[in-house]
């Protein structure tokens, strides 16, 4: 079994930024270790605060953010960080190469029911001279990712990363090692399997809803073959799907909100998960266009999502012929 250092090493994969990596996974094995104590430390449940998106922040979600960015901030090749449960970036070495944007526990409201979540991340190269108190800095489209991956805290923890030469995947050991579990993994093309909250249906465009019912029609209606449903409600735990047996997850523009096109973030949902489904051979849209090629105005930005086996999210832009919604 080769360690996550040995393979980054064989790969000839930068080598500060395979130190930032590693440094990533300390903080990650601190945010499994806080998990699997969960009821039994106390840290269930939720704060009295909520953040940036207005949602309750669990209590969890604030210690996984603190390990982060203490772990993060003290490494000198970070400039700066950005995070879901952060309002503002957080600047660290002005003469780091690297910036990390994350969510430190995503699909949190699964914590207490016992249910995967995970830690999302986005590495940036961090350009000379900026101020990395600003999101200015950060602001870079999804193409501009080094690397991305998350760490799925399910039955075993597992990391999925990229650096943009393929997606593998590296299973925590009791040995407290990341071990590689799965190389060069690659989305199937087809699918019988879509991911969506459809208690929302009444929210979506109409091309959502027509793509969604003929999907229900099943073999009798025009796609000719019945699907199955999944909605686990983390977005980690639906990818983590998606890539290790195919399938469509979306989280779709949703008329409620229409300056937030739908739930998911751009900079820490959006573009860390685009970048793994296209290097494993997929597609990451918002519906209309490739996620990774929308350009970011806000750190905290939404976007619609719909990622997964190719030849599915080829299907779903079929039916989304009109004009993009306005961000
Ligand atoms: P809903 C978790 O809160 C999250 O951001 C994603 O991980 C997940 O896919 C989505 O929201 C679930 O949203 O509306 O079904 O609770």
């Amino acid at each position: 079994m080769q360690l996550l250092s040995q393979f980054l090493r064989r790969n000839e994969t930068d080598e500060q930024l395979s130190d930032l990596i590693a440094t990533l996974m300390v903080a990650c094995k601190e945010i499994a270790l806080k998990l699997r104590q969960g009821a039994l430390a106390g840290i269930h449940g939720s704060t009295d605060n909520t953040n940036v998106q207005g949602e309750t922040q669990k209590k969890l979600d604030v210690i996984s953010n603190e390990i982060l960015k203490t772990v993060l901030l003290n490494h000198s090749l970070v400039a700066g960080v950005a995070s879901e449960e952060e309002s503002n970036p957080v600047p660290g070495n002005k003469d780091g190469r690297f910036l990390v944007i994350f969510d430190p526990l995503d699909g949190s409201s699964n914590i207490d029911i016992n249910v995967s979540v995970g830690t999302i991340f986005s590495i940036l190269e961090a350009p000379a001279g900026e101020d990395f108190a600003n999101e200015a800095a950060y602001l870079q489209s999804g193409r501009k990712q080094l690397a991305s991956g998350y760490v799925l805290y399910g039955p075993s923890a597992t990391l999925v990363l990229t650096t943009g030469h393929g997606v593998n995947m590296f299973t925590l050991s009791h040995t407290g090692d990341f071990l590689l579990s799965r190389e060069n993994v690659l989305i199937p093309e087809e699918t019988k399997e879509f991911a969506i909250n459809m208690s929302n249906r009444r929210f979506w465009e109409p091309a959502m809803r027509n793509y969604v019912d003929d999907l229900l029609e099943g073999a009798e209606g025009p796609r000719g073959k019945n699907f199955n449903m999944r909605w686990v409600a983390s977005m980690v735990a639906e990818v983590h799907r998606v890539l290790t047996r195919g399938g469509i997850f979306t989280y779709p523009w949703d008329e409620r909100a229409p300056k937030k096109p739908g739930k998911l973030r751009l900079m820490y949902e959006g573009n860390p998960m685009s970048m793994l489904v296209e290097q494993a051979g997929g597609l990451a849209t918002n519906c209309y266009r490739d996620i990774m090629d929308v350009e970011p105005d806000d750190i905290h930005e939404r976007v619609s999502v719909a990622l997964g086996s190719k030849k599915e999210v080829e299907a779903l832009m079929s039916y989304h012929t009109g004009e993009e919604p306005t961000q």
